[in-house]
């Protein structure tokens, strides 16, 4: 049997405007189905610009802050929270690098995209950051899974 866990890890992954734009969602969304985290809310969202200030607060003093904002409430985004064991660090796998261009082959940013100002995707950095940004962008609260699922879906 699953050990059990102290918390349920979730993580804040979102679809850029660049990716929405580029009809990337359902490629995106159906990495994470595939890798099989639960996904626990999803929208298309016209994001505030407090909430996409709030998002990258920690990188204020950043000289690309400003155009990053910006990029951020270009267009739509996709928001989602998926949770597992471990999601925090698998979906920064799966996201691949920062820098599209040092992203490897097989990740998201890797085989989607070449520039960092436009890399498609985010996904939270730390298990703590997963509950803050989700906290941020949903506050209306998740859903719940019937507690009848079949296994795979822990
Ligand atoms: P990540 O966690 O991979 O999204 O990377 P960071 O938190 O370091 O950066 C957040 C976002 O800032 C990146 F997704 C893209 C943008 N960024 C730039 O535009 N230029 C940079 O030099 C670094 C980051």
């Amino acid at each position: 049997a699953r050990a059990v866990s102290v918390r349920n890890e979730i993580s804040y992954v979102m679809v850029k405007p660049d990716g929405v734009q580029r009809g990337l969602v359902g490629e995106i969304i159906g990495r994470f189905e595939r890798k099989g985290f639960k996904l626990r809310a999803l929208k298309l969202y016209s994001t505030p610009k407090e909430v996409a200030e709030e998002h990258y607060k920690d990188l204020s003093s950043k000289p690309f802050y400003k155009d990053l904002v910006q990029y951020i409430l270009s267009g739509p985004v996709v928001a989602m929270v998926w949770e597992g064991d471990g999601v925090v660090a698998s979906a920064r796998k799966l996201i691949g690098a920062t820098n599209p261009l040092a992203s490897e082959p097989g990740t998201i940013r890797g085989d989607l995209a070449i520039e960092v100002g436009r890399n498609v995707i985010h996904g939270s950095d730390s298990p703590d950051n997963g509950e803050r940004e989700t906290a941020l962008w949903f506050p209306e609260g998740l859903v719940k899974w019937d507690q009848t699922l079949e296994p795979w879906l822990k």
